[in-house]
């Protein structure tokens, strides 16, 4: 068995989950924040067997879409005048970040 660990945008969230509740995949969501742009995202926890975990990552691809983003970050100027300057830095959000990992044991009780 493997546990998909999948972090998507928030606004890919609802229908993905739809989407993958109709297939039959048992889905935890978790509400996780980005280290760099501090803003939310979701994260979804999907245990699956593993002749499964190609269908799951084709169906988070058709579901998730890149977006730009802008973000503010502080800047130092210059060393000796010490003045932090707010400047915005545009990044691409990718449509879903990805980790397949292995599930030693799993059980329902
Ligand atoms: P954030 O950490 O908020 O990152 C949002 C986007 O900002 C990233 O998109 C990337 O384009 C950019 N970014 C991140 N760190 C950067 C840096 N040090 N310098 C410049 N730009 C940077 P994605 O790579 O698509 O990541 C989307 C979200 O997926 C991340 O949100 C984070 O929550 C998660 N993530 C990505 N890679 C991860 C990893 N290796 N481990 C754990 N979580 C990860």
């Amino acid at each position: 068995m493997k546990l998909i660990i999948a972090i998507v945008q928030d606004e890919d969230a609802p229908k993905l989950i739809d989407v993958l509740m109709e297939n039959n995949y048992s889905i935890t969501k978790l509400a996780s924040t980005g280290g760099f742009l501090k803003s939310g995202n979701t994260t979804l926890l999907i245990g699956v067997e593993k002749e499964k975990v190609d269908e799951v990552i084709k169906i988070i691809k058709e579901f998730c879409q890149s977006r730009k983003q802008v973000t503010t970050s502080p800047s130092l100027t210059t060393v000796s005048s010490g003045v932090y300057v707010p400047y915005t830095v545009e990044v691409q959000v990718g449509g879903a970040t990805i980790f397949v990992v292995d599930v030693d044991r799993f059980e329902k009780i």
